[in-house]
């Protein structure tokens, strides 16, 4: 594992706009760490595999419609689902990249109005991040990339209020990283960062989201 100390592993996430590059950082991340032989596993939420994963996927692909505090509790309930999973891995040396956690939650529920408070409390008591990595991005930039505009919430004004309440949500475990710059230069940020909180938090107790 990690530091070949028997150490937990690291709750690493990556957070962002669409299109950010999260995915295509979590995948290059992965494969650096596990090069240098730490254990490690990439976790995306929402994760569409679970039966709830299905309902929220068929959400976003304009397939279902639902109200916005259900479909708010069901990216929640997406990550409780996974709890305990994680913490067996991290507390039995996995590290974990995660592409998206709770603060995409809030963040995207605020952006469509909802009470910052109300869309916080479901989150409490999820695992806490050890890092978590803020690919900072335009939402103009970003909506020059691949891809944009197949799923709900790919507009660039709505971008622009999820990109305020990330804002808001910051704290001492946020590191934000140009993610303009090009790919290999966020890389290469991304995997000091990595490597230090890796071992920083080897001898660390797990904490819970408290907010
Ligand atoms: N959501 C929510 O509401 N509540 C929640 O609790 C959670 C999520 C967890 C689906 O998420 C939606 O769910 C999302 C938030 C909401 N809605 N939106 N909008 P998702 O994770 O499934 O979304 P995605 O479509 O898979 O990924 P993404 O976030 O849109 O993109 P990304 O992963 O950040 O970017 P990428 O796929 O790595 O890269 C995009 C393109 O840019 C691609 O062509 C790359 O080659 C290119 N790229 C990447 N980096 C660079 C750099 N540095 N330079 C130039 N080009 C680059
Ligand atoms: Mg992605």
């Amino acid at each position: 594992n990690g530091g070949g100390k028997g150490g937990r592993g690291a709750l690493i996430v990556l957070e962002g706009l669409d299109r950010s590059g999260k995915s295509s950082q979590c995948a290059r991340l992965l494969s650096f760490l596990e090069g240098k032989g730490c254990a490690t596993e990439g976790w995306r939420f929402p994760d569409r595999d679970t039966s709830v994963g299905k309902m929220i996927s068929a959400y976003l692909a304009n397939e279902s419609q639902l109200d916005d505090r259900t479909i708010h509790l069901l990216f929640s309930a997406n990550r409780w689902e996974k709890r305990s999973l994680m913490e067996s891995k991290l507390l039995g040396g996995t590290t974990l990249v995660v592409d998206r956690y709770s603060y995409s939650g809030v963040a995207f529920s605020a952006a469509k109005g909802l009470d910052i408070g109300w869309c916080k409390a479901p989150e409490v008591g999820l695992l806490a991040p050890d890092l978590v990595i803020y690919l900072d991005v335009q939402p103009e930039k970003a909506a020059e990339r691949g891809g944009y505009g197949g799923e709900r919430y790919e507009r660039v004004e709505f971008q622009k209020r999820v990109a305020e309440h990330y804002h808001s949500l910051r704290d001492l475990t946020w590191k934000v990283v140009d993610g303009s710059l090009p790919m290999e230069t966020v890389e290469e940020q991304l995997r000091e960062l990595a490597m230090n909180c890796i071992s920083e938090c080897q001898d660390k107790h797990l904490t819970n989201l408290t907010w």
